[in-house]
């Protein structure tokens, strides 16, 4: 195992500590805990001879020039920011492997005929405002008005936790590059399914990542007392959104390839002798095909106004994310099949359910992604786990690729 592979398992290990809760690992857009994770990043991209600067959206940014001022750039990277409870893989192992992959190619002496760029993007998981990607949307120029308007929990706008995180007034950030300059986008992730495990593989290389659409369906009833209120005259907006995540379940059992998720529900006045007035659920609806995902959508909504008249409560649809089906640029990941061959012997492809930040980068530059396996294909779960053979498998196939890398 090389000992940069030992340097990644401890940098992983001790970037896992750093959180914005106690006893989990939960790291959030503008958090504390993702201050503190982007100094000691920053720290370990330094110790490695890159430049490294944090953009107006709260990107962690490390630049290795190239040989000349006129060289192209290739950008890897993947995102700091976590789920809730999260493990510590997803994110930080595709910012962590290619600085100590950078480390390693110094170590052989190999110097790169281009410019690297290792990007820590701040907010891919879309915890805090319920749309992902606002960090590489950031960075790529492809941020939107909409995307400042939304808000979290509390009611603060995305643009108003970006000034008070500047502590300066919001200015969109240009975008980092011009198409023209740059060779790729390079995606180190695990793969958070169980098809390299059920191939026997260490890793994979990613041909497609899957449309996503997200967005919070409001119902509103009446609240009122518990005691007192006959249930006939009841207009109970959780007992409403209940019926709705059970349709979700249903129509995405009976559509093949179909995925669709209520991972959070606020339930207001909150109260254990108050009928719910109002309920917030969260939707997360995906399918590789485009088609089958809008299809889905509109079925699923129609059944929700269904449940909602009969039950006499009111709706409201607010789209937060919608992201179309990604293909991953063909010759960048003939290249990436190479070098997984000449490290493992084989390789495999495979499309991609979870998204990515590669999705938004996509809209900047080709993009090609490298899968390492998991255990049983866990994520977004404390006990996420990559094995260390399995990470030195792609740290090899990343010096592999990097130093192998011809401008298609
Ligand atoms: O939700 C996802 O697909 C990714 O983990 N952000
Ligand atoms: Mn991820
Ligand atoms: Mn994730």
């Amino acid at each position: 195992m090389l000992a940069a592979t030992r340097q990644l398992v401890r940098w992983l290990d001790e970037l896992g500590q750093i959180s914005d809760e106690e006893a989990r690992l939960t790291r959030t857009f503008l958090s504390p805990a993702m201050r503190r994770a982007n100094a000691q990043v920053g720290r370990w991209m330094q110790s490695a001879g890159l430049a490294v600067r944090e953009d107006g959206v709260g990107n962690l940014i490390g630049r290795l020039e190239g040989p000349t001022p006129g060289a192209k750039t290739l950008l890897l990277g993947s995102h700091l920011d976590t789920v809730r409870d999260a493990g510590r893989f997803d994110g930080p192992l595709g910012v962590l492997l290619p600085i100590l992959a950078l480390q390693e190619l110094q170590r052989r002496r190999i110097a790169l005929p281009y410019a690297v760029e290792v990007l820590g993007f701040a907010e891919e998981e879309g915890v805090r405002f319920a749309s992902a990607y606002l960090g590489s949307k950031g960075y790529s120029g492809q941020l939107r008005a909409a995307d400042l308007a939304f808000k979290d929990a509390a009611g603060v706008s995305v643009r108003a936790a970006l000034e008070t995180f500047a502590g300066a007034p919001w200015k969109a950030p240009a975008a980092a590059h011009r198409q023209s300059n740059l060779l790729g986008y390079f995606e180190v992730h695990i793969e958070q399914g169980p098809v390299l495990e059920a191939e026997e593989l260490a890793v994979g290389v990613v041909t497609a990542i899957a449309g996503q659409t997200r967005g919070r369906l409001t119902l509103r009833g009446r609240a009122g007392h518990a005691g007192t209120t006959p249930m006939a005259l009841r207009r109970d907006a959780l007992a409403g959104a209940a019926e709705v995540v059970l349709a979700a379940e249903a129509l995405a059992r009976a559509v093949p390839g179909l995925v669709a998720t209520v991972g959070t529900l606020q339930v207001k006045p909150g109260a254990p002798n108050v009928i719910p007035g109002e309920v917030v659920l969260s939707l997360d609806v995906r399918h590789a095909r485009d088609g089958a995902r809008t299809k889905a959508l509109r079925e699923l909504l129609a059944t929700a106004g269904r449940i909602a008249r009969r039950r006499r409560l009111g709706q409201e649809w607010q789209i937060t994310q919608d992201n179309g089906a990604v293909a991953c640029a063909p010759a960048l990941t003939r290249q990436l099949g190479a070098a997984v061959r000449a490290v493992q012997g084989r390789n495999l492809e495979l499309v991609s359910g979870a998204g990515h930040d590669a999705v938004v980068m996509a809209g900047l530059t080709d993009v090609a992604m490298l899968f390492v396996r998991c255990k049983e294909g866990l994520s977004h779960h404390p006990d996420e786990q990559a094995a260390p053979a399995d990470l030195d498998a792609a740290l090899r196939v990343t010096v592999e690729f990097l130093s192998q890398l011809r401008h298609v």
